[in-house]
């Protein structure tokens, strides 16, 4: 079993990624695809695994949304790192654009 990278830890007898990205977003979004342009970099970097959910194609509402993040959502992209509350795009690009 070797070590991928700082960004993995052991997990159920193999590495895996240690921080998992969560962005909820819509097409014709621009701050949704910055994030989801900022997630792909992490990703081929290595760093993390990112899952982009389109809310119009999941059929995810507002309120809905609010459940998922137990917080109000005033705009999109509305992102989680390991299910906790992170922010919209610039709190991502602010937390995790420079690692
Ligand atoms: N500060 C927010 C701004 C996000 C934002 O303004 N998103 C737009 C869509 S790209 C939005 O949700 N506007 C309000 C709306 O569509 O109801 C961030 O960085 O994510």
């Amino acid at each position: 079993m070797t070590r991928l990278n700082q960004w993995t830890v052991p997990h159920s007898g193999r590495w895996e990624y240690a921080m998992k990205i969560t962005i909820y977003g819509k097409p014709d979004c621009p701050y949704c695809l910055m994030a989801k342009d900022l997630g792909e970099v992490l990703e081929a970097q290595g760093k993390a695994e990112v899952e982009y959910i389109d809310l119009q194609e999941q059929g995810i509402d507002r309120p809905a949304l609010e459940a998922i993040t137990g917080r109000p959502a005033p705009t999109i992209p509305q992102i989680l790192v390991n299910g906790q509350y992170l922010g919209g795009y610039t709190e991502m690009n602010k937390a995790l654009g420079g690692i």
